[in-house]
């Protein structure tokens, strides 16, 4: 299998977050790239490849020009009001009962009059920290799952034995919507993907791929194409994520071209989204699935059930999805610092898991994208995303 991966993934890296009313060290950290590729370098069924650069393209799909603007140039403008430049954090929120009966764009022009006010706008929570080299990452991270996207389209259209790739990201992106960076995410990689498969044709992917080269201020000045694909791709994103992926159910909520499944604890962060009443909206009713798990009792066997069911049921199959995108999350396990299911103890859960994204019937014959999402033991992650991924090839 191929791992897409960048160094550049490595260079966010925020000193402390605010979790639970403390200064803690921050949890998202580069290390956990370095475990999960330890692993990936130490066993031959996987071969590490760079990412190419597809521009912003693909992003701005997904992201409105202005959050873009905003991620690219927030950090310079934190320093130049001269705040702290270990840490670029929200302060204010702009939450409907503050600002919900003012003219939208009024509250927007307002917002963007400041970095303070940007980071109210554009973030919602205290585990959005941006340092000198955030955007840098976060453009790796969004350039490797599109590489992967690109890489899995070619050897469907090529009819390859092998249809399975992974998206080694980082930052990871399930929490990120339209215009607003969460819970460690700031680019929602799973979507960003999604959509360029559904709107690049081949030809659009092989024209937008340039050789990968980090230039923030050509990347300023690029324009941007998105791709001529005239039938919608079906896409179904299956989440396994510890937490709900709220950013990636908004993106997709009205859309029946994508659908969206997710296990998650519950209740926990993100705290306001994940329930099963929630199941689309319009033309996306019956194209939502959350699967909210109690952490306290979730044992190996109920999650396992749970996931085998959905991806068998009758729903999910009838979708008849063309791809399936893993949003892998590794912060089920037990041992995990700020998450974890406290029966998730069996790594061979984990293979279990990466077979079900064979056999099940919603999957079985379909290419797989797996995207690295979150996951917090760094000692245990290489074993952990390697057992999902093993579990797969296996099967
Ligand atoms: C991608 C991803 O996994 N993002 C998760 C972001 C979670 N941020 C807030 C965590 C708050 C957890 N508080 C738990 C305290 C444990 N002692
Ligand atoms: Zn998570």
């Amino acid at each position: 299998m191929q791992v897409v991966y960048s160094d550049d993934e490595l260079l966010h890296n925020p000193l402390n977050e605010m979790t639970g009313g403390e200064w803690k060290p921050y949890v998202e950290s580069p290390k956990r790239l370095v475990s999960i590729k330890n692993f990936i370098d130490r066993h031959p069924e996987f071969e590490v490849v760079d990412p190419n650069d597809y521009s912003l393209g693909p992003i701005l799909d997904i992201h409105r020009q202005d959050y873009v603007c905003f991620l690219q140039s927030i950090y310079e403008e934190w320093v130049a009001e001269g705040k702290p430049a270990e840490a670029c954090l929200g302060e204010t929120f702009s939450l409907p009962a503050m600002t919900g009966k003012i003219d939208p764009e009024i509250v927007r022009k307002t917002a963007n009059k400041s970095a303070s006010g940007k980071m109210g706008y554009y973030t919602c929570d205290l585990s959005v920290c941006f340092v000198k080299n955030t955007w840098r990452a976060t453009y790796a991270s969004a350039q490797v799952a599109i590489s992967a996207a690109h890489r899995l389209t070619e050897a469907i259209v090529s009819k390859d034995k092998s249809q399975s790739i992974y998206a080694l990201c980082r930052p990871p992106g399930h929490h990120s919507s339209h215009q607003m960076a969460a819970g460690y995410c700031f680019v929602n990689n799973a979507a960003v993907v999604a959509r360029f498969l559904q709107n690049y044709t081949f030809e659009d992917m092989n024209k937008a791929k340039k050789p990968y080269g980090f230039d923030l201020e050509a990347i300023r000045k690029q324009k941007f194409s998105t791709g001529t694909a005239t039938e919608k791709k079906k896409i179904l994103i299956v989440d396994i994520d510890y937490h709900h992926g709220n950013g990636t159910q908004d993106i997709f909520y009205d859309d029946s071209s994508v659908f969206y499944v997710s296990l998650h604890g519950s209740p926990d962060y993100p705290y306001f989204t994940g329930s099963a009443e929630e199941t689309g909206r319009g033309e996306g009713i019956g194209y939502n699935i959350n699967i909210p798990l109690d952490p306290k009792t979730t044992t190996d066997a109920i999650y396992l059930d749970n996931l085998e069911r959905v991806l068998n049921q009758q729903s999910v199959v009838d979708f008849k999805a063309d791809i399936i995108i893993v949003s892998m999350g590794l912060d089920t396990w037990h041992e995990d610092p700020i998450a974890g299911m406290k029966g998730l103890v069996d790594m061979k859960t984990y293979r279990k898991m990466g077979s079900f994204m064979k056999t099940s019937a919603s999957c079985i014959g379909r290419p797989v994208l797996f995207v690295q999402e979150g996951g917090y033991t760094v000692e245990k992650l290489g074993d952990l995303a390697g057992n999902v991924l093993q579990g797969y090839l296996e099967t």
